[in-house]
């Protein structure tokens, strides 16, 4: 048994009779009240999902286990040279709570390396997909593909999974899938957009490393994502995304099913699209002004777009109420390895403009760049297409969804079910009210 292996076991033991001591204390405590509209926009801001795994802090920005964005940047361990840590890092952290050691990390970067390797099939079912397919849809096929690996479902058909042992079989196919991922998405990438010429993995090489050296992009690409897929791995588990992981696998569903289902969340343009979104917008301004751009010339841009009430692209956060630390954590890689970029010139002088127009012109409670702002600046400066930028999303978003569901099998979650309300059983309620 591996020493990763044990230590999870230990801590699952450890969770789950504090997590059942808890509810049978406090089961019967309100947490708050449901308004209407709550219900019809969205369920925003209603506290009906459950993760120990991160919160969001609206003034702070995200806490994955207790730790800030800088916090974790600064204290999970990094690759010899590099000034961003290990994606590896990043799953160890957010699956078991605790910052690793140099040894805790290599020892998932072996258990990844060991378990990376594509069958075949996936392979050629890629390529026989028609070329117009959206890259991000063919990651998602690729994963459902491998479904028949699955050891949960295979325990589950054979009648071994209890809801005692089921975080095993969800735990050895967390491990199998996650390291796979970036090997279909580089796959997918060379496919796509470099002729097909497929460049080998190189063993040597940490996730993020090894992620950036197959898609043939140079460094420092391999830093922005690890920063990339470390900042977006995990926001709350109730975006689209990770929320819809995690509503199939509250079914029993196993990790491939679940994760391809998530990915398929993120095609949306107000979701996994709103990165898409943002770089359209940089790069038809520069398209239109070159660098003719001042901070004059785009004030007009700005309130000539809120008057005919238009949003302005990367500005804005549901939940959030200071600046994202995430954009914070991009903006600082773009200002040492983008300074001359003409887009990235762009989103420094929106940075320095567009927060007080949004204040001064709309009721917006956010007026700061959110993560999505200059994301696909970054990519794009290192040649990626913008149509894979979602595919980028989603190899961030299973480092957090994929430890969401082996805590969801460990502390036995149930199947997800809210209850749906008509009109007139809402008219009804009311009238009881009153
Ligand atoms: N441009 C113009 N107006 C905006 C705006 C923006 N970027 N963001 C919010 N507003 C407006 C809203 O339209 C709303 O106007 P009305 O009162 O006239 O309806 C008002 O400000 C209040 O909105 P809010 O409560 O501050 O924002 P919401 O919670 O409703 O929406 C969000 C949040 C992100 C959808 C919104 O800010 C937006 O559409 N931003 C642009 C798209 C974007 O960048 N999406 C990526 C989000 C990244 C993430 O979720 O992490």
């Amino acid at each position: 048994m591996s020493r990763f292996f044990e230590k999870i076991k230990s801590i699952v033991e450890i969770k789950r009779e504090e997590f059942n001591l808890f509810l049978q204390q406090y089961k019967n405590i309100k947490i708050g009240e449901i308004k209407i509209s709550q219900i019809i926009n969205g369920m925003r801001c209603l506290k009906v999902l459950f993760t120990d795994l991160s919160s969001v802090d609206p003034e702070k920005g995200i806490i994955w286990r207790g730790y800030t964005v800088d916090e974790v940047l600064q204290k999970l361990p990094k690759p010899p040279l590099s000034k961003m840590p290990y994606v590896e890092a990043q799953f160890y952290l957010l699956i078991t709570g605790d910052i690793p050691s140099e040894t805790e990390v290599r020892e998932i970067i072996d258990i990844f390396n060991e378990r990376r390797k594509l069958p075949d099939y996936v392979y050629n079912i890629l390529k026989t997909m028609p070329k117009e397919t959206d890259p991000n849809i063919m990651l998602s096929v690729a994963i459902n593909s491998m479904q028949h690996e699955s050891v949960f479902a295979k325990a589950y058909q054979k009648g071994k999974v209890t809801k005692y042992n089921a975080w095993e079989y969800m735990l050895e196919d967390v491990l199998n899938l996650l390291p796979k991922i970036s090997i279909i998405s580089a796959f997918i990438y060379r496919l796509k957009y470099k002729n097909n010429m497929f460049i080998k993995e190189d063993d040597s090489l940490d996730l993020g490393g090894n992620f950036a050296y197959m898609m043939g992009i140079k460094q420092p690409y391999d830093e922005f994502l690890r920063l990339y897929m470390i900042l977006l791995s995990d926001h709350e588990n109730g975006n689209v995304s990770a929320h819809t992981t995690h509503l199939v696998a509250s079914a029993l569903a196993d990790a491939y099913c679940s994760i391809s289902a998530g990915i398929n969340g993120l095609s949306g343009p107000l979701h996994g699209g709103a990165i898409r979104e943002s770089f359209n917008w940089f790069m038809n301004l520069y398209q239109q002004k070159k660098n003719q751009l001042t901070k004059k010339i785009l004030e007009q841009i700005c309130v000539d777009m809120l008057n005919k009430g238009l949003v302005i692209p990367g500005y804005g956060h549901a939940v959030l109420r200071n600046k994202d630390p995430r954009f914070l954590a991009q903006m600082k890689f773009g200002e040492e390895y983008l300074k001359n970029d003409e887009l990235f010139k762009i989103a420094r002088l929106a940075f320095d403009t567009i927060p007080h127009i949004l204040k001064k012109h709309t009721k917006i409670k956010n007026p700061w760049p959110n993560i999505d702002n200059i994301s696909g600046i970054i990519h794009s400066h290192y040649g990626i297409d913008k149509n894979f930028f979602t595919v980028l999303f989603s190899n961030s978003i299973a480092v957090g969804s994929l430890a969401n569901i082996f805590w969801d099998r460990a502390l036995n979650l149930p199947i997800e079910r809210p209850k749906s309300v008509t009109i007139s059983q809402l008219f009804e309620l009311n009238k009881t009210r009153i």
